[in-house]
């Protein structure tokens, strides 16, 4: 969406906050013996204390309230009976509506002491997240953040995952601009204009540059001989700077 009025910044705002702290509390909770599906059960608690409903649920029936994807998944896991280990790489992605306005937003961690290259992905991801967010600004193009993200990669011997994007948001979940790539593309590229709202949200893998859906659930996005990180907030364009709604 293009934020224009008082009532679309505070909206998108608002929802932003919602998210953002239901995405730390997760993180918090996040500890060896719980399992995903407990995890999911606070956020579902926390959503509806706060008045806003599960993205996921709510547009594509998903069954769970955020994404919480361990290890080989790498995006839109199921919450279920798996059990956090400690060492496990975990995604947590929150996304939901309140009003009518949208938010989104995802981190990679490791939980307690892990291998050294899963901190070093997490790391990288927010790196590149910051390469980007230096590109969003007013009149810049989403390739512009697609390269910055790359380049990060490349300088740490690292790659990124080519079929999986962030996109707009705002009066749903996903919207205009379609995609926003992890690498350059002519040929997928949109300009940034005043009060576009957009999910950004780099992916940083060690080896492999596709996600492959899972067979069996249909939902989670899987790697076979790779790590992969993401780190994901919502955006506002403006002419004054971003703004993150989802911090
Ligand atoms: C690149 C995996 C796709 N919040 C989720 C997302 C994931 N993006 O947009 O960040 C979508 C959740 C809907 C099931
Ligand atoms: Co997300
Ligand atoms: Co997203």
């Amino acid at each position: 969406m293009i934020a224009k009025t008082e009532e679309d910044f505070h909206g998108l705002k608002e929802i932003g906050r919602i998210c953002g702290s239901i995405r730390d509390e997760l993180v918090q909770c996040t500890k060896p013996g719980i399992t995903t599906k407990e995890l999911d059960e606070i956020a579902g608690g926390l959503f509806e204390k706060s008045g806003a409903q599960s993205a996921p649920k709510g547009e594509y029936d998903f069954p769970g309230y955020t994404c919480i994807s361990v290890n080989e998944e790498v995006a839109h896991g199921i919450p279920g009976d798996r059990i956090i280990q400690e060492g496990d790489l975990v995604n947590i992605d929150v996304s939901g509506s309140k009003n009518g306005y949208f938010a989104d937003t995802g981190i990679s961690f490791v939980v307690g002491k892990g291998e050294f290259i899963l901190q070093k992905i997490c790391d990288v991801a927010k790196e590149a997240f910051d390469a980007g967010l230096e590109k969003a600004k007013v009149g810049s193009r989403t390739s512009a953040l697609g390269k910055a993200v790359h380049k990060v990669a490349k300088q740490h011997g690292l790659t990124v995952i080519k079929n999986l994007t962030g996109h707009g948001v705002g009066r749903s979940i996903h919207e205009a601009p379609d995609h926003i790539l992890n690498y350059f593309s002519r040929w997928d590229d949109d300009t940034l204009t005043d009060g576009m709202v957009i999910a950004f949200e780099p992916f940083i893998s060690t080896l492999e540059e596709e996600v492959f859906l899972s067979e069996d659930d249909g939902w989670s996005y899987l790697t076979d001989e790779s790590y992969v990180a993401q780190y994901e907030h919502t955006i506002i364009i403006t002419k004054e700077g971003p703004i993150i709604t989802t911090l």
